[in-house]
């Protein structure tokens, strides 16, 4: 064989002019593959006498250390190459507008409208000065229930209404969040007023049929400050119906309710008509529900530490599901969690069709 220094510097030379990992992966194969070079060599020790073999072993040894080292080390450099001009080659200018099953085009995933009317919604509110609020999905019963002014005894707490975990050690259960309230609470009680939040999010009741879902989408909203009042309430509330559904005299209509949260309590109304088997939103003979909301009750404001003597504010809630499909004309609740991809053609969003307030009210 070759003396080992002049294996080296061959082998050594030939990583250097190695122009791709194939080109350097045959040479790996002729000198260190099972038949290669020093593989071969370093089998021939055994016909050497032991001292000349320890001498020739580690001579050999130090070859190989050398020649692996600089396969790695070319092998990092090809691979950095061949990946530089992959970006160079599959650039993609995300400013360009998506072209829709274009020939030989990768088709763009959808947004699902109930991201979609999250998005728009936030923008809406945005504009009005509103920030994100978010918290846990599973919450205990002071932030669920009893901050909120739900009393031991009321329907919402019942199992039948309500997902419980497993008792923890000291007997209590945690619950998935049947509202995003919680969220408020939890607001209330790490912040100071002014406040001035919504909160978008996954919420569970245990109801499964043709127009509930055991996992749906909320947004509450919450405004907390000295003088804060129902007209503001009414304000903010009308003017979020006509920016969400793009009808700039959509009729409003506030219907006195009741919450245990809340007090007063109202429902709010949007104008539709109903002619024809046709649901169109706008004015007309009939009423459509589209959200509660009320003053937020002075319990509740204590409960988080606020001064009712000082502080007022007021609350609203929507479900995201119900003011989608108005919106889309989507017709049937139980088809949004299905992933089924020609629903998504049809009913998502194409990426990049950013919400605004103005452009997300098209
Ligand atoms: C609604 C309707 C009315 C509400 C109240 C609160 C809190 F935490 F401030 F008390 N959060 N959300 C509220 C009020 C929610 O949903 C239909």
């Amino acid at each position: 064989m070759e003396n080992p220094d002049q294996l080296r510097a061959d082998t050594l030379r030939d990583i250097g002019a190695a122009a791709s990992p194939e080109a350097l992966e045959s040479i790996r194969i002729a000198v260190l593959g099972r038949r290669g070079s020093l593989s071969l060599a370093m089998r021939g020790l055994g016909e050497l006498s032991p001292d000349e073999r320890r001498t020739a072993g580690a001579a050999l040894n130090t070859v190989k250390d050398d020649i692996t080292a600089a396969l790695a080390e070319a092998g990092e450099r090809l691979g950095r190459a061949a990946r530089d001009a992959r970006l160079a080659t599959e650039r993609a200018d995300v400013t360009l507008p998506v072209s829709i099953g274009a020939p030989g085009g990768a088709e763009p995933g959808r947004i699902h409208p109930i991201s979609q009317t999250i998005d728009e919604i936030i923008a809406i509110f945005g504009e009005m000065g509103f920030t994100v609020a978010e918290g846990p999905h599973i919450e205990d019963d002071f932030h669920n229930f009893t901050a909120l002014n739900i009393p031991p005894e009321h329907p919402a707490r019942q199992e039948h209404d309500t997902f419980y975990l497993p008792p923890r050690d000291d007997g209590s259960r945690m619950v998935l969040r049947t509202h995003t309230s919680p969220v408020q609470i939890r607001t209330m009680l790490a912040q100071k007023p002014p406040l001035r939040i919504i909160v978008p999010g996954r919420t569970f009741r245990a109801d499964h049929d043709a127009t509930h879902s055991p996992m749906f989408h909320q947004v509450e909203g919450l405004v907390i400050d000295r003088t804060t009042h129902m007209g503001h309430l009414k304000g903010c509330l009308i003017e979020f119906c006509r920016a969400f559904f793009d009808v700039d005299d959509l009729p409003v209509r506030f219907r006195p309710s009741y919450f245990p949260f809340t007090e007063p309590s109202a429902e709010v109304d949007i104008g539709c008509s109903r002619s024809g088997g046709e649901l169109k939103i706008g004015a007309g003979a009939d009423w459509l529900e589209i959200l509660g909301s009320g003053m937020v009750h002075p319990q509740v404001l204590r409960n988080c530490g606020i001064d009712p003597a000082e502080y007022q504010g007021f609350a609203f809630g929507m479900g995201i599901e119900r003011v989608a499909m108005l919106k889309y004309g989507i017709p049937d609740l139980r088809t949004m969690y299905d992933s089924d991809l020609r629903w998504l053609r049809h009913y998502g969003f194409v990426p990049l069709d950013i919400p605004s307030p103005v452009r997300g009210a098209l």
